[in-house]
């Protein structure tokens, strides 16, 4: 079933944003491409979280560890103008804007789970184009077998990294096959407008079946690469964090379990909900890992 995240998002979160936004001008501030950006079968019917939870619970550590630190003061970032330095083992390197990675009529809607090593999760309506598309554009050379990640490096803007909190910039990577997988995206928005800063403006990875930590945001380089790359997580604790990364509910975090997850918003007398193999996208990647020991290669 292909749903738009106007089709399921609760109604009087969809009333309050409407008031919210002067009722004229919300057609007029909408990009017209994210409004109808397309829906796909890729989606999830599950009821997505409101735009509040979305926007006030988040980790982002370049804005402090804190879940509303980033609300508090990602807002102070400059993300226009922004570039992409896209390079390594690719036939056409250079700097690329937001738009020529993710034009407007490119964009599709996502509705995708997002599970925390934390052992939380959120439902998410992302706007943004497949991460294969761009890596065709740039024309991945044969001896490329990772992509590699980076985030912005400001600490001007980003007071989390005046601190030795991690080793800035923070850095992802996923293995090629993963990065052209169908479900791999680059998100420039969620429910229909352009990214909210503290979400990882303007452009951040959405890798749905692992832990969130892999979904890098605001990304300033993109490197195709011949070995596996430094992700920060691992670099930070290799016991606790790899490189994979994939939600497993039978692989425990050493100092908690991973079998159930708290649904952000579900209320306090919610119960946990059973966290699913590959979050709940094991049809889809499942072959991707075949033969692979996921306990070994966590
Ligand atoms: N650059 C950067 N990217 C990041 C993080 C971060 O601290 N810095 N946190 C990660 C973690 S742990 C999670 S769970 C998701 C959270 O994304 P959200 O705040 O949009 O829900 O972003 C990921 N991407
Ligand atoms: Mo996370």
């Amino acid at each position: 079933m292909k749903l738009n995240w106007s089709d399921v998002t609760p109604k009087a979160n969809w009333l309050n944003r409407r008031s919210f936004m002067a009722a004229g001008a919300a057609a007029v501030l909408l990009p017209a491409a994210a409004r109808s950006a397309q829906p796909s079968p890729l989606s999830t019917d599950e009821t997505p979280n409101t735009l509040e939870e979305i926007t006030n619970y988040n980790n982002f550590y370049e804005f402090g560890t804190g879940k509303e630190d980033p609300a508090r003061y990602a807002g102070a970032l400059t993300t226009d103008p922004w570039a992409v330095e896209i390079g390594g083992l690719v036939d056409r390197p250079g700097s690329y804007g937001v738009d020529d990675l993710a034009p407007d009529n490119a964009l599709e809607e996502r509705i995708y789970r997002l599970r925390c090593v934390e052992a939380w999760s959120m439902v998410i309506p992302w706007i943004g184009v497949p991460l294969a598309g761009v890596l065709q554009k740039v024309g991945v050379q044969p001896s490329a077998k990772y992509v590699e990640f980076e985030t912005l490096l400001r600490p001007e803007e980003m007071p989390g990294q005046r601190r030795a909190i991690l080793d800035w910039p923070y850095r992802e990577g996923l293995r090629l096959d993963e990065a052209m997988h169908p479900l791999t995206i680059l998100a420039t928005g969620l429910y229909g407008d352009p990214m909210p800063n503290q979400n990882g403006a303007p452009i951040r990875l959405v890798v749905p079946w692992k832990y969130g930590f892999k979904s890098i945001k605001s990304i300033v380089r993109i490197n195709l690469v011949s070995d596996q790359p430094v992700n920060t997580w691992k670099q930070m604790q290799s016991s606790e964090y790899g490189f994979f990364a994939n939600v497993n509910p039978e692989v425990d975090h050493p100092r908690w379990s991973q079998a159930t997850e708290r649904r952000i918003g579900a209320g306090l007398f919610a119960g946990r909900e059973q966290t699913q193999m590959f979050n709940g996208y094991g049809d889809q990647v499942a072959s991707l890992y075949a033969g692979m020991d996921l306990r070994v290669n966590y």
